[in-house]
């Protein structure tokens, strides 16, 4: 213990005026209670569109942290001071830390860190110079895996919990001119209440992975807007809804360029909606029409590309702009041989193109919000969208804060991607046995869902009924269009329970069969059910195409998955730490045969639908 007097600061938690000793916890595992509270999310997210953010992207300074003494020592509060003026030894100097940059995935950057999960601290200065008078400003954090606390000068700020949605912390009234100290810690570590729980099929990369920023922003300005056809309309009526920083009245206006000047938004309490008559071109994947669109409120403005669409459902059929459509699309992971998760443009454009390739027009980005560049590109060029939050397997369903954890996920990527067109489909779950638990938690998402953006349908990747050998999951009364995830042929060998299954279901609602696959070792020969084997999973997409095209619900696919992705759970000599079920290698460059397979497919769907009079490829 340090003698009396020795140089530590003594700490005063802003929410809750405890006094904490640094040397109070090294005894007891209270220590991070006080981070719990001051948990933001949603609701103080601001929308980034159109603005000018000041980068805080670079080399910070980095240690990992397992034992989390940062938190039990208040390491946050400790002014760097150089060694040979220290009083006391100390444990922590970030001064000489090791640097990683931001954003990447820690995994990536040292082969020590490769399997690291835990907690780490970034650190850096913050140079302030004050600017007009009101000005407020706000850090943007595009993605903390999973969980991260914000410090600046030795105050903790507010904490935040989910790896891929963004969060926002005011740091206005807590900058002080000069140069300032920014911390955030992050932890990656796998936890049986969180969202996802402690198993997934993917690598756990931890780490600030998208960008960080800074936000200056007058005294009241615009947090969230959107801009889409009213549903039914007949594609002839526009809302614009905007919700501002603060509960004033006043007046905002929206612009979109060629379609309407500059419109008054009536704004009451910090809220504004209007219903403008407007006939917009419509979007599509094969006339991706986007439209500058301005709103504005006093001297803030945000801007965005903005497509105009309708997606509805029909019985068993979805409908775009009112006419029949099915989603020709393949799964994706974010993970990349150098970068982790980290995703880059020219990454997302390369999956685009590979999509597009195989002849698809939608892709699955499972199993958790990706990019936000993902969704604006998807719009740019014509590719639909399905965009989940990983309620994925056996989460904690039963656990009120795992809900919380999950409905603040599912509001963010919302906030965040509304005003994507390409994005049809919301995916509150994937693969959850069907429990009483697990319905109410599942349904409340798909109401919160409905209830935040009602300009898409909601679905989830659901499993089969083995009882009644159909597709009955309860959860299926709860989403527009289902999705199914079934490995016949893989983890079922015989393709007998497929043509059982399809036969044995009437869902009355429109089906996604969101996975099925098998891994294939690329450039790996042998006999048709030679597992791992590449002509072993050709044989597997023909024989489930074949059989897919028998069922006329079935209107969509996104078969598992367009690239090898990383998994520490597959340690045969065939995986490697390499789930194999990619139509590309690792490489993203290697195609599997199979690759040919789903495009032939997929181009004999395309020529049917666009042929008059003739029925769809795959009810042949
Ligand atoms: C699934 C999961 C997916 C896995 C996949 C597999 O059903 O949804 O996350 O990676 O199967 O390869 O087994």
């Amino acid at each position: 213990m340090p003698a009396e007097g020795a140089d530590r600061a003594t700490v005063v938690d802003p929410y809750d005026h405890l006094v904490v000793d640094p040397y109070d916890h090294l005894h007891d595992e209270s220590y991070a209670d006080a981070f719990a509270r001051g948990r933001v999310g949603a609701a103080i997210l601001v929308t980034v569109a159109g603005r000018t953010v000041e980068p805080l992207d670079g080399e910070w300074r980095f240690a990992i942290d397992p034992h989390d003494e940062g938190l039990r020592q208040t390491w946050y509060a400790d002014e760097p001071v150089p060694a040979s003026e220290w009083t006391v030894p100390r444990d922590y100097d970030d001064g000489s830390w090791q640097t990683a940059p931001v954003p990447s995935c820690w995994n990536m950057l040292r082969p020590e860190w490769r399997y690291y999960e835990g907690g780490a601290w970034y650190t850096r200065t913050l140079d302030h110079t004050p600017g007009e008078a009101g000005e407020r400003i706000v850090l943007h954090v595009g993605a903390a895996a999973y969980e991260a606390r914000v410090f600046l000068n030795g105050t903790f700020l507010g904490a935040h919990r989910g790896a891929s949605t963004p969060f926002c912390i005011e740091l206005t009234g807590h900058l002080r001119p000069g140069p300032n100290r920014l911390q955030i810690q992050v932890d990656n570590g796998r936890r049986g209440d969180r969202v996802p729980m402690r198993h997934t099929d993917w690598f756990n990369y931890g780490g600030l992975y998208r960008s960080v920023a800074l936000l200056r922003l007058p005294p009241v300005f615009i947090r969230d807007f959107g801009v889409a056809l009213v549903p039914g309309s007949g594609f002839r009526r526009v809302a614009v809804d905007v919700a501002l920083s603060d509960p004033v009245d006043g007046t905002a206006t929206v612009a979109i360029d060629g379609l309407l000047p500059p419109t008054p938004i009536p704004v009451s309490g910090g809220r504004g909606r209007v219903e403008l008559d407007l006939a917009p071109e419509l979007w599509s994947p094969d006339s991706p029409r986007l439209y500058g669109v301005t709103l504005r409120f006093g001297t803030d403005s945000v801007a965005d590309r903005i497509g105009f669409r309708e997606i509805a459902v029909a019985g068993e059929r979805i409908l775009l702009n009112g006419r029949d459509i099915t989603l020709r699309g393949v799964s994706v992971h974010e993970d990349d041989l150098l970068h982790g998760k980290t995703s880059g443009e020219a990454d997302i454009r390369r999956r685009y193109a590979d999509a597009k390739a195989l002849g698809c027009n939608f892709l699955r980005l499972a199993h958790y919000p990706h990019d936000p560049r993902a969704a604006a590109i998807a719009d740019e060029v014509g590719l639909m969208l399905w965009s989940e939050i990983p309620v994925y397997w056996a989460i904690d369903f039963a656990n009120p804060d795992t809900y919380e954890d999950a409905a603040n996920q599912l509001a963010e990527l919302i906030a965040r991607d509304r005003n994507r067109a390409g994005t049809i489909l919301w995916g509150v779950g994937n693969e959850n046995a069907d429990t009483d638990a697990r319905l109410s938690f599942m349904a409340r998402l798909a109401a919160l869902a409905r209830r935040l953006d009602p300009t898409r349908l909601v679905t989830a990747a659901c499993l089969i009924d083995r009882e009644r050998f159909a597709i009955a999951d309860r959860l299926a009364a709860h989403l527009d269009v289902i999705g199914l995830n079934e490995y016949f042929g893989w983890y079922e060998p015989s393709f007998d329970g497929l043509r059982r299954l399809l036969a044995n279901s009437a869902p009355g609602k429109p089906v996604v069969i969101s996975e099925f696959g098998a891994d294939a070792v690329a450039g790996l020969r042998g006999g048709e059910r030679e597992l791992f084997t590449e002509d072993c999973q050709e044989a597997v997409y023909r024989e489930q195409l074949a059989i897919l095209a028998t069922a006329s619900y079935v209107r969509g696919m996104t078969p598992w998955i367009l690239y090898d992705f990383r998994t520490e759970r597959r340690q045969t000599a065939f995986q490697r730490g390499w789930n194999r079920k990619g139509l590309i290698a690792e490489d993203k460059t290697t195609r599997k045969r199979a690759f040919a397979v789903l495009a032939a497919h997929y181009r004999a769907m395309a020529d049917a639908e666009a042929t008059p009079h003739t029925e769809p490829a795959k009810s042949r």
